[in-house]
């Protein structure tokens, strides 16, 4: 009997071990090992941050959710990876022995490499963790009594560009419905080649209508921008020609600020010969399978791809939701195939399906491959984004509870129709 263990519990470990269990033959044990007691559904973050959301409503009890499904969890930081002898040592020292190992851990958010930036000794908040959310929502409740200039964006080297555009937009809408966005210059700093690049080299008209999107907020924004220090009050940034070449500093005045840093791979993997890239991303085959440990698989925004495109400021590639859980299906069949006695043969289809919300409406887009040129590359806006991210928020926050088995994305469709009839009775 196989011994599986999932190293994480966010968007790609908790539908990983839920998939897992439900694939596994009945003596194998599917265990999570996370450092965290409560799931957290990421994609509300931004909504935390301006006190439309609290953490309440998007976090979910590990253990218990776990244990209706058969499912073992150790709430325990990892501190590190041991590939050769098949174990993950956790804080405590203990060792956890496995035979099939997904590492799922999301990202380490490197503040550290732009001096002055992040909520930790730096002077711009962040919305990557919910805790980090909270404080920023703080930060906001005095800033509305004070308002002045925000910047907000993304600094060299990120790959989440989604959330900067919401953020952007949600503090837009949060402020009109305040009847104060008149007190509050706006600026989006980003290292994108153009608005709407998103580390995908654009999804249909992107470029376009989020151009539009931004003008009609009254968002100005600079482009191939590097973000090199942050000083309490006023961010400096060097704006690159399409050629990488410098051609303007800017020094920006704010009283609020929340950027994307940039990603790497965490510390319990970081540096391990073979089984991660030199930023600590774990490389993984077409079945997301490790080449040198073959018992080891990744999903989520731990795992290595390379960028979309060269851009003149570096720009990582997106992982998301859709993606994830096309990584998490495909795991799932290949590790049930290995435990046959079979070759793995699943492929994730790695396409990107997103909802970004910007307050009021919200753009939605779909990238088949994610590489261009594409079979499929479509880009919306409209209220019924905004409307369907919430409904898909509450969607998967049960899903977590109750424990699915089934691949989330095959019923998405199916959901989606839902979706549409919702608006429909509810209308815009
Ligand atoms: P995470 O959800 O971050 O989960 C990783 C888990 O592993 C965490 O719980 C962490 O505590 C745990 N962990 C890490 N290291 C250890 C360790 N050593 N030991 C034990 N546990 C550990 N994508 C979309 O498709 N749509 C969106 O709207 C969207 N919005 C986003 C908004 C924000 C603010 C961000 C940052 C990302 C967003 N994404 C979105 C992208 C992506 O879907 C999320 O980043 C998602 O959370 C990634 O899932 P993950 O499982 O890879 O990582
Ligand atoms: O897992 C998802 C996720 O969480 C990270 C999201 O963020 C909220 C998503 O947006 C997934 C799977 C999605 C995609 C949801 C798509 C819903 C249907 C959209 C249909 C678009 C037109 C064809």
């Amino acid at each position: 009997m196989a011994r599986i263990v999932i190293l994480g519990a966010g968007l790609g470990g908790m539908p990983m071990a839920y998939e897992m269990k439900a694939l596994a033959r009945p003596g194998d044990t599917v265990t999570v090992i996370s450092e965290a007691p409560k799931f957290h559904f990421v994609p509300s973050n931004p909504w935390v941050a301006v006190n439309w959301r609290t953490r309440k409503d998007i976090e979910v009890d590990i253990a218990p959710a776990l244990a209706k499904k058969g499912i073992e969890s150790i709430i325990q930081r990892a501190k590190r990876v041991h590939p050769d002898a098949n174990q993950v040592e956790l804080e405590d020292g203990n060792r956890v022995d496995y035979d099939y190992l997904v590492i799922a851990t999301g990202p380490k958010l490197a503040f550290d490499e732009v001096e002055g930036l992040g909520p930790f000794g730096g002077h711009t908040q962040s919305i990557c963790h919910v805790s980090h959310a909270e404080t920023t929502k703080t930060a906001w409740d005095a800033f509305v009594q004070a308002p002045g200039p925000i910047v907000v964006g993304a600094v060299q080297g990120a790959s989440c560009f989604g959330p900067a555009y919401e953020f952007a937009m949600i503090m837009d809408t949060d402020l009109r419905k305040r009847k104060i966005r008149d007190k509050v210059p706006m600026t989006f700093v980003t290292s994108e080649p153009y608005i709407g690049h998103l580390g995908l080299g654009g999804v249909g008209d992107s470029k376009g209508m989020l151009e539009s999107a931004m003008r009609q907020r009254h968002i100005k924004w600079i482009c191939n921008a590097k973000t090199t220090k942050v000083e309490a009050g006023q961010m400096h940034v060097t704006e690159h020609d399409d050629q990488g070449k410098p051609i303007k500093d800017h020094v920006l005045p704010f009283k609020h600020s929340m950027m994307l840093p940039a990603f790497k791979g965490v510390d319990a993997v970081f540096g391990i010969e073979g089984l991660t890239n030199p930023r600590g991303f774990i490389t993984i085959d077409e079945h997301q399978r490790n080449a040198k440990f073959k018992n080891i698989f990744s999903v989520g925004v731990c795992v290595a791809i390379p960028p979309v495109e060269v851009t003149p400021i570096p720009c990582g590639t997106p992982k998301t939701g859709y993606m994830i859980e096309s990584m998490v299906t495909a795991t799932a069949h290949n590790i049930r195939e290995l435990l046959d006695g079979k070759e793995p043969t699943h492929h994730a289809t790695w396409n990107t399906v997103c909802l970004a919300d910007f307050g009021d409406t919200g753009a939605a887009f779909v990238a088949l491959p994610q590489i261009p040129p594409r079979n499929v590359s479509w880009f919306s806006e409209g209220k019924w984004v905004h409307l369907a991210k919430v409904a898909f928020e509450k969607y998967f926050m049960r899903k977590m509870q109750k424990g699915t088995s089934e691949p989330i994305y095959e019923k998405l469709i199916m959901d989606f129709i839902g979706i549409t009839k919702l608006k429909g009775k509810q209308g815009p």
